[in-house]
């Protein structure tokens, strides 16, 4: 018998994605508050994502809604992903949901995938109402202050964790 074709003993695991979802108003970022948002759109955001995503070999899902309850879905959804293995973890910039959802809060509770808050202004350096996030307590880390900078920062540290978790 012939040894079997090298070829044909590949194995292809499913491709490791990231969720990166944006809560409400962030279709907004680039048209107005620039000095406190900077000027990239989302789509500018997006790109910088993949971009930083090819390099570790990683997928990006990329999202926005204006509506608590995707994000809740879709917290679940990457949940469901994780637990099947075929995806690494979530960056979340919950928006203003940051600091008013128990509902988010109670979704990032629910799942074992990773969860990285990610905001783009410091908001402990802003109004006294933006010290407070109902997701952070739940979040495996949180990036903020950064600009959209910390967006490629966060799926970084997503890889690194799951690095770590490969090497222990
Ligand atoms: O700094 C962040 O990333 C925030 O999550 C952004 C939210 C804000 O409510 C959080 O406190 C901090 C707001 C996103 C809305 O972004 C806009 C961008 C341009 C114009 C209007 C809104």
């Amino acid at each position: 018998m012939s040894p079997p074709d090298s070829e044909a003993l590949t194995v292809t695991t499913p491709a490791a994605t990231v969720f990166v979802l944006n809560g409400p108003n962030l279709n907004l970022l680039g048209t107005r508050e620039p000095g406190v948002y900077g000027s990239s759109t989302l789509s500018d955001v997006e790109t910088l994502c993949r971009d930083v995503a090819t390099g570790l070999a990683l997928e990006v899902d990329f999202r926005q809604s204006n509506h608590e309850g995707d994000l809740v879905d879709w917290i679940h959804e990457a949940g469901r992903g994780y637990d099947e293995g075929t995806v690494l973890g979530v960056v979340i910039n919950p928006g203003a949901y940051t600091h008013t959802s128990i509902a988010l809060h109670d979704a990032v509770a629910g799942v074992r995938v990773p969860v990285i808050e990610c905001h783009i202004s410091n908001v402990h350096a802003r109004e006294a109402f933006r010290h407070h996030s109902f997701v952070s307590p739940v979040a495996r880390a949180v990036v903020l202050g950064f600009g959209v900078a910390g967006y490629p920062l966060a799926i970084e540290g997503l890889h690194r964790l799951a690095a770590s978790r490969a090497d222990g």
